[in-house]
């Protein structure tokens, strides 16, 4: 653990800040004002490192301090005052109450969707200078690098849920640009289930817990959430990529993320161009398989949050590409849909994605509530050279993501919390409201004036560099409340998105809609979803028809079609790196050889960066977790080393066990749940035998077998550590 955070000294009990510091005049940091208290990191960049050096103005160290009350009176010790040592406290002990009415409060609303979610802070790197396609500063420069705070989460699960639930997933990045805030407020899923913002709180209404019992947690799996599916088929395209892998991601590190509105980019000069943002995973796309995934959200709560942290503590820095496809104003409605509907996708093939830099997160925030959970994004927080586009979920975002943090900080002033405040300076007549920390001096509030010398002046496009929308915008029409005709078909393109996967794949999707419908208890929102499923494609709504009890339907063929699209799936494309993975090396105690084999394993796969946990019964040296803690949602890939064998095979399998360390057949059962999960699973010199203990034919891919460790068998084993699952393990519904 990083070892100085804390340094401080005595009087040091508050923050870093006095009445010296530019913030409180809204200035921003200079270079020169580096805190000796900064954390040590491994690469920090200028940009990772400015905005450090900024929050680190608000740190609060208690290193060699004494304990005070909130006002900096010492507090002796941590009992009430009484009357006498058997006596009632005193309403007097202003210490307790003080203490005791701050714990009262300590807790703010949780976020109403997305309540999940882990936050890094990183940097954003441009690669060239784009000002041909938007006038955004932060695009507008070759090696231009930007801070960012990025927030990954689930959507219908509340704060203490399970990572590995079914679901979409946020992808919400900040920018802190020399120009202000920029939030890309996306999803790991490029489409939405609605198409206006007014439909959201119908949705999340359905797809929450049920009212009565509060159950299921985070899960879509019960009546309410299919009844509104059901209704309202805009949702099926969202929900066919939840179901596919995207809906159970190995980690945040593997997700991709999708602004998933069209925008805007503005120029200098003005002109426009309609664009759709993609965050590419550096990474590659990798998912758990469903069985995986309940197992995991048992094992471990906080799987993905874990591996985030984990791996920015170990220097495996995470990267994505930020790419946008490029459309022309006049090109809305060129592509048989309307890129206002935030339910389409535009396919690669029709327009590609052309790179614009590249974001890396490389620094874990400090305190989990006043970084991750304060920060908030919002779609409208946009900078010039951004502008947003008549899509009519879009349009109401603006208004709730600023309108959720009233009720979430209780006030005005949330965007003073310092990882909300831009790194740049800010100006403007706001003032007063509950928790206010700014003096301002102005004493003219009000623009335009004359006291203040006409300050804050209003920019404009030519002094002050102002804000703009795009000035070729036009919008008329009569008042209506309608949707538009051009985004009426909500089903050919999740025809689209299940033709172009992988067959595994389809089936997965095919298998988790079995899943959760079989948990729906109205037979009337069954036979409604698969009519709904029914106009997408005959052959899903008859095999999940089958499955779930309800009569195989005729084909409703007004929008099938073979039309394929790629790059959408999770499965059967190789990772682009295997840092970060995990490899378990199954080994024991009771044979010192089995030891050795896994070092000299784990020194082989040093140079790979993944990370190589040594299992055996109890602790030792060169050991680093029991069969008792271990489970194959630990790992990636596992290895039997050899010696290890006597731990496998039927007989570690009897109902009553003399093994106390572990629980019977443990060993077995991580390289057998290894194997039917789909991932690579090898074994070493005598310990073969332990895969046929197991069942495992050494024919089946992604089984690994080797006399020793060699460059060979280190090869092949990150090569199926890329490969990631075997997903050939699984059958398909014609096998
Ligand atoms: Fe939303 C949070 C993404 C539609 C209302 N949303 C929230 C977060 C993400 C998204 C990633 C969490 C941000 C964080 O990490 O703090 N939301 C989306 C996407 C949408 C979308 C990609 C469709 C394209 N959202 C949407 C609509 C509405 C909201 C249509 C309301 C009309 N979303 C909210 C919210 C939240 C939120 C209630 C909860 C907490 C917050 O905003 O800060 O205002």
């Amino acid at each position: 653990m990083r070892g100085n955070r804390f340094l401080g000294s005595l009087a040091g009990l508050v923050a870093v800040a006095s009445a010296a510091c530019p913030l409180l005049t809204g200035e921003n940091l200079g270079s020169g004002t580096a805190n000796p208290h900064q954390v040590e990191r491994r690469q920090s960049t200028n940009a990772s490192s400015e905005t450090e050096t900024f929050l680190s103005q608000f740190y609060l160290n208690d290193n060699s301090t004494y304990l005070t009350s909130d006002v900096g009176g010492p507090i002796e010790d941590q009992n009430s005052l009484k009357a006498g040592s058997r006596g009632p406290t005193l309403l007097e002990d202003f210490i307790f109450r003080q203490k005791i009415q701050h714990f009262d409060h300590e807790r703010v609303p949780e976020r109403a969707v997305h309540a999940r979610g882990v936050g890094a802070h990183g940097v954003f790197t441009s690669y060239a200078d784009w000002s041909n396609i938007t006038a955004a500063a932060f695009l507008g420069a070759a090696g231009k690098e930007t801070p960012v705070f990025a927030r990954f989460s689930t959507v219908a699960g509340s704060r203490g849920s399970v990572d590995t639930a079914r679901d979409v997933h946020g992808f919400a990045v900040r920018l802190y640009t020399d120009e202000g805030n920029y939030d890309i407020v996306g999803n790991n899923i490029p489409v939405f289930f609605i198409q206006d913002a007014i439909q959201f709180p119908d949705l999340i209404h359905a797809v929450k817990p049920q009212p009565a019992n509060e159950i299921p947690q985070a899960a879509t799996a019960h009546d309410t959430a299919y009844d509104y599916f059901s209704q309202q088929p805009s949702t099926l395209h969202t929900l066919f990529w939840a179901m596919a892998g995207h809906g159970i991601p190995r980690s945040f590190r593997h997700v991709d993320g999708f602004g998933v509105h069209t925008y805007r980019f503005v120029t200098n000069d003005g002109s426009s161009k309609l664009v759709k943002f993609h965050w590419t995973s550096l990474q590659g796309r990798a998912s758990l398989v469903w069985e995986e995934a309940q197992a995991t959200a048992g094992k471990n709560s906080d799987f993905m949050r874990q591996d985030l942290y984990d791996n920015i503590e170990a220097g495996r820095f995470p990267e994505w590409e930020l790419g946008v496809q490029i459309i022309d104003e006049s090109d809305a409605l060129s592509y048989g849909f309307d890129l206002l509907d935030p339910t389409k996708i535009l396919p690669v093939e029709d327009v590609p994605i052309t790179p614009l830099g590249k974001m890396q997160l490389n620094r874990n925030p400090l305190n989990y509530f006043a970084e991750t959970e304060q920060v908030m994004f919002q779609p409208g927080h946009i900078v010039r050279g951004i502008d947003f586009t008549e899509d009519p979920l879009l349009q109401g975002r603006i208004f709730s993501y600023l309108d959720t943090q009233l009720n979430r900080n209780n006030g005005p002033n949330f965007e003073q919390i310092p990882i909300n405040r831009p790194r740049v300076p800010f100006h403007n007549n706001n003032r007063d409201g509950s928790s206010q920390m700014f003096i301002p001096l102005n004493e003219a509030a009000y623009s335009p004036n004359t006291v203040n010398d006409g300050f804050p002046k209003q920019a404009n496009e030519t002094v002050g560099k102002g804000f703009f929308t795009s000035p070729g915008r036009t919008v008329n029409g009569h008042l209506l409340r309608a949707t538009s005709p051009t985004f009426a078909d909500v089903w050919s393109q999740p025809g689209l998105f299940y033709n172009s996967l992988i067959p595994a794949e389809q089936q997965f999707l095919i298998n988790a809609l079995r899943f959760e419908l079989s948990h729906i208890d109205n037979d009337v929102i069954k036979n409604n979803f698969i009519t709904q499923l029914n106009r997408v494609n005959n052959d899903i709504a008859t095999r999940v028809a089958v499955a779930i009890g309800v009569s195989p339907p005729q084909p409703d063929p007004t929008y099938y079609h073979n039309n394929k699209t790629t790059n959408v799936g999770t499965f059967g494309t190789p990772l682009k790196r295997i840092d970060g993975l995990v490899v378990g090396i199954l080994a024991s105690v009771n044979n010192q050889s089995s030891i050795d084999d896994a070092q000299t394993l784990l020194q082989n796969l040093e140079s790979f960066n993944v990370d190589v946990i040594v299992v055996a019964e109890r602790l030792a040296p060169g050991v680093s977790a029991t069969y008792s803690q271990s489970d194959a949602t630990n790992f990636d890939s596992v290895v039997v080393a050899s010696g290890s064998e006597a731990l496998f095979g039927s007989q570690t399998f009897t109902a009553k066990s003399n093994i106390t360390l572990y629980p019977a057949g443990r060993p077995t059962q991580i390289l057998v749940d290894a194997f039917r999960f789909g991932k690579p699973v090898g074994a070493l010199g005598s310990a073969i035998a332990a895969l046929s203990a197991a069942d495992i034919s050494t024919e089946d891919t992604g089984v690994l077998t080797g006399a020793s460790v060699d460059d060979d068998f280190v090869d092949q084993l990150t090569q199926d550590l890329a490969t990631f699952k075997f997903v050939d393990r699984f059958a398909l519904d014609q096998d």
